[in-house]
């Protein structure tokens, strides 16, 4: 028998379009969407009837860059699947794409059924995943053709993390040749690692311990080197490239060179680079600990060219590289030696609520907040329409949204399996009230009523975004 919802009243919000519609949901899909009093909508019949008058109706979110469980650093991160997937769900985030991770002399394939494991049942939404590669060799190429086929189309590489993640101009050649001929989509970590490993010494050496310094020998000019060369090594190969967590200006504006040739390349940036800098960073007894990742924060004068990347679309997507390692035991194995505090902060819960914060603030239209937070991670990863958006035919994942509710972000609330926020104490204007998973209720009014294993791997399809 069919189940039939209908979410009267609202908003709908989409990256194209803000209508005054009812929306008719039926076994987990979109079917209709009709003008509030149309007696077309008037007439639908529904199992359960949610009412959104003066709320927003959203697609809900595709956060494209999470690591729930990823080692790094001789620890773990804290939210697993189930933890860091029922956080976004609280968060108005129904699908994540996590990174499956191939470790040194380990195939693809061992790394990707890891993370199947990892994953399966467990989660409150939908996943994904995309394939970190950290050994690129003749096996690790061909492999990459038969995970495009299975829906993992695209593959991290990594400038920084020598001796561990790092691939040489050599190896990132070689795997950007291959998705240039096999549709996959090369996702760069662009920060120089081999001259960041020099200063990271030197500082050490010299006594600078403290998390502060490793903002300081991440230098901005290192990220964008590494971003210039990749466009060019891109170029090369005749591949498209996606830079993930942009944060440095200088690093926008050779993305923002390379799209004024023409070139299919895409940015993305976080919201800890947003709303975070070096203060944070520099907050003592330690503390800056909590805001360690990389690339690293930047000075807050950054943050300008960020939000005009986002207006202009030389930045296309926030994602979070939601990334949580506890202060009490994780961030503290750095204590005395900031190249030892694991890299990463929590954010998936908070993404959707500090970019609506952005409408608030007037950095981006309500429809550009939907076009970077769903729609477009969507095409950009082989997700569209299926998610991103609210149309016939699409995946009922809808979040009813209440744009004039007040919160104060804090740990004591959140529900992410982190010991810290790393926005306590911010106020923001929105919250999420309502979340429908495939039309399954997973939040209502503000209680949790979802399931682990509730949410499905989605296979995708190349990208979507190509010009
Ligand atoms: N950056 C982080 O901050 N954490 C995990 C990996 C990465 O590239
Ligand atoms: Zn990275
Ligand atoms: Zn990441």
């Amino acid at each position: 028998m069919s189940t039939r919802t209908v979410i009267r009243g609202g908003l709908v919000l989409t990256a194209a379009d803000e209508l005054n519609a009812d929306v008719l949901v039926e076994d987990g899909k979109v079917v209709a969407l009709a003008a509030h009093g149309s007696a077309w909508a008037q007439g639908w019949t529904a199992d359960t009837t949610i009412d959104a008058t003066g709320h927003y109706v959203l697609p809900g979110g595709v956060d494209a860059h999470t690591h729930m469980e990823l080692p790094f650093g001789g620890t773990f991160a804290s939210d697993t699947f189930e933890t860091g997937t029922r956080a976004a769900a609280w968060g108005g985030t129904t699908t994540i794409v996590d990174f499956a991770v191939q470790s040194v002399g380990h195939s693809l394939r061992e790394g990707l059924d890891t993370w199947h494991a990892k994953a399966d049942g467990r989660c409150a939404v939908d996943y994904a995943f995309h394939m970190i590669m950290s050994d690129v060799d003749a096996g690790s190429l061909k492999e990459m053709d038969h995970l495009v086929d299975e829906g993992i189309t695209s593959f991290k590489l990594f400038m920084a993390y020598p001796g561990v993640f790092y691939s040489d101009d050599g190896k990132i050649l070689r795997a950007m040749q291959r998705a240039a001929g096999n549709g996959g989509l090369i996702m760069m970590h662009a920060e120089n690692g081999i001259a960041i490993d020099v200063l990271v010494e030197q500082a050490l050496a010299a006594g600078r311990t403290d998390p502060r310094h490793h903002g300081e020998v991440r230098k901005a000019l290192l990220e964008a080197e590494a971003t210039h060369r990749a466009v060019q090594l891109a170029r090369v190969a005749g591949a498209p490239l996606y830079v993930v967590h942009v944060s440095a200006q200088e690093a926008v504006a050779e993305l923002a060179a390379a799209r004024d040739l023409g070139l299919d390349v895409f940015g993305e940036t976080c919201p800890q680079y947003l709303f975070l800098s070096t203060d944070n960073l520099a907050e003592p007894d330690f503390e800056g600990a909590k805001y360690v990742c990389s690339t690293p924060l930047r000075p807050r004068e950054h943050q300008a060219a960020l939000w005009r990347g986002l207006r202009t679309n030389d930045l296309q997507v926030v994602s979070t590289d939601h990334c949580p390692f506890c202060f009490t035991g994780q961030k503290e194995l750095g204590r005395g030696d900031f190249s030892k505090i694991p890299n990463g902060l929590p954010g998936v819960e908070n993404r959707m609520d500090l970019l609506h914060q952005a409408v608030v603030d007037g950095h981006l239209s309500r429809r550009r907040w939907i076009e970077i937070a769903c729609a477009t991670p969507a095409r950009m990863f082989g997700l569209y329409p299926r998610k991103g958006t609210i149309a016939p035919g699409s995946d009922a994942d809808i979040v009813i949204y209440d744009p004039t509710a007040r919160q104060t972000i804090s740990a004591a609330t959140h529900h992410m399996n982190v010991d810290y926020s790393a926005y306590e104490g911010t106020e923001v204007t929105g919250q999420v009230v309502t979340v429908l998973s495939r039309g399954e209720t997973v939040i209502d009014r503000r209680r949790y009523t979802g399931r682990a294993g509730h949410g499905r791997f989605v296979p995708r399809a190349t990208c979507q975004y190509l010009t």
